[in-house]
């Protein structure tokens, strides 16, 4: 550390040359992220709230009202609009937060839970905190989680089931209706990470798509994750959670004796009201018709991916149910056939059930880059 400081212009000149190393979701190369580019309504709203907290909202009332709003928005998104439920980091500290509440609304010892062998793997970071007992259901031939699974898993000892919508490598939409059925007859928490699906299909569904329930409809449903930082194009930190009924948001309340809320069941403390204002602006911004906007230009590109990459011989894993094509080749491992994507620039992701490259269609990109990157592919082969 410097002794006397380093005057700004020149502070902001050195920050340039870091930036300068970091890939961009504009230009188009990151292929195998979550992410994208934040929403400049977004950036903008995120900026105007730098200096809030929530972790103590007493100080900071128009945050706290935003917030009340984002969770009645969210709701409504999912199906419930008198939901409870924070916004959050991100989809990690949504899982961590929804098995917490689980867990300690139970009061069973050794508890365990149930997931889907395609669950992120946030729940493993969650199980190991939280000293859960993970058990992972098998997954049906179209890599959903099987139900019969599902029950045999089931115990004494089952604190919660969880579902995902969208899973994280094939962007698939686990049976939930069957899971709500299931966990309402053996009375069983059951949480939907639709970290990723959250944010689009509904919006698909306004506009005519065929796909599941998933939400709140479903009478079984407890929680849900739905991260405004992935399809709901929000700056990074943002995520959301969501509760069926209050008692749960009171199962993992701690005292906190000097601040201006007496309770807090957040995992973290300080928490900015940036993220908030971030997804309040763009829920408002964007308006349902925005949001099914973006998720179907997503899935146009995603059907031009898929058929170009079966054209340049190269096989699909399964038919994309949302904006993720993964796929493989019978001739080249997949880790070679993502190096050398990545020796033409590419940023392309592994999954790793099966071995596949996979892609993640976010709106970052546009219907030149894929054309681009199929051009690259079938060099390859
Ligand atoms: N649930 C699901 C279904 C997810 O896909 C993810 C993350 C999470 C929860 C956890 O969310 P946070 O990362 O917000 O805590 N899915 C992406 C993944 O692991 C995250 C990501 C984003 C990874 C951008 C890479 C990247 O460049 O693939």
């Amino acid at each position: 550390m410097e002794d006397k400081g380093i005057p700004s212009e020149q502070i902001y000149q050195m920050l340039r040359k870091y930036k300068e190393k970091d890939l961009t979701h504009r230009s188009g190369r990151i292929l195998g992220s979550m992410c994208t580019c934040p929403h400049p309504v977004g950036v903008k709203a995120y900026s105007m709230f730098l200096e809030s907290n929530l972790g103590d909202p007493g100080l900071f009332p128009g945050t706290k009202a935003l917030e009340d709003e984002v969770i009645i928005m969210l709701g409504e998104i999912l199906g419930k609009k008198d939901a409870y439920g924070h916004i959050i980091t991100g989809g990690t500290e949504a899982n961590l937060m929804a098995m917490r509440a689980a867990r300690n609304s139970s009061g069973i010892k050794d508890p365990e839970i149930i997931v889907p062998k395609s669950a992120h793997f946030s729940f493993k970071k969650a199980a190991e905190m939280l000293k859960l007992d993970l058990k992972m259901a098998d997954l049906d031939q179209e890599y959903k989680m099987d139900i019969s699974s599902v029950e045999d898993l089931i115990s004494n000892k089952t604190v919660a089931v969880v579902g995902v919508a969208g899973t994280t490598e094939l962007g698939k939409i686990d049976p939930i209706s069957d899971l709500s059925r299931i966990c309402l007859e053996n009375d069983i928490y059951l949480h939907v990470d639709a970290a990723f699906g959250g944010y689009s299909i509904p919006f698909l569904k306004d506009i005519g798509y065929d796909l599941p329930k998933f939400d709140f409809t479903l009478p079984g449903v407890s929680s849900i994750t739905i991260d405004p930082h992935k399809m709901g194009l929000a700056p990074i930190p943002t995520g959301g959670i969501l509760f069926r009924e209050r008692k749960y948001l009171e199962a993992m309340a701690i005292e906190t004796p000097y601040l201006t809320e007496d309770l807090q069941s957040t995992v973290v403390g300080t928490r900015t009201g940036a993220a908030t204002a971030a997804t309040w602006a763009l829920l408002k911004h964007m308006g349902r018709e925005g949001y099914a906007e973006v998720s179907k230009k997503c899935m146009e590109i995603t059907s031009i991916l898929a058929e170009g990459v079966e054209k340049a011989g190269f096989e699909l894993i399964t038919n994309p149910e949302l904006n993720i094509v993964a796929f493989h080749s019978s001739e080249i491992p997949v880790e070679k056939l993502a190096q050398k994507l990545e020796d033409k620039g590419w940023a392309v992701s592994l999954a790793s059930y099966p071995r596949a490259i996979r892609i993640i269609v976010m709106p970052h990109l546009k219907v030149e880059h894929i054309e681009a990157f199929l051009v690259d592919l079938e060099s390859i082969k």
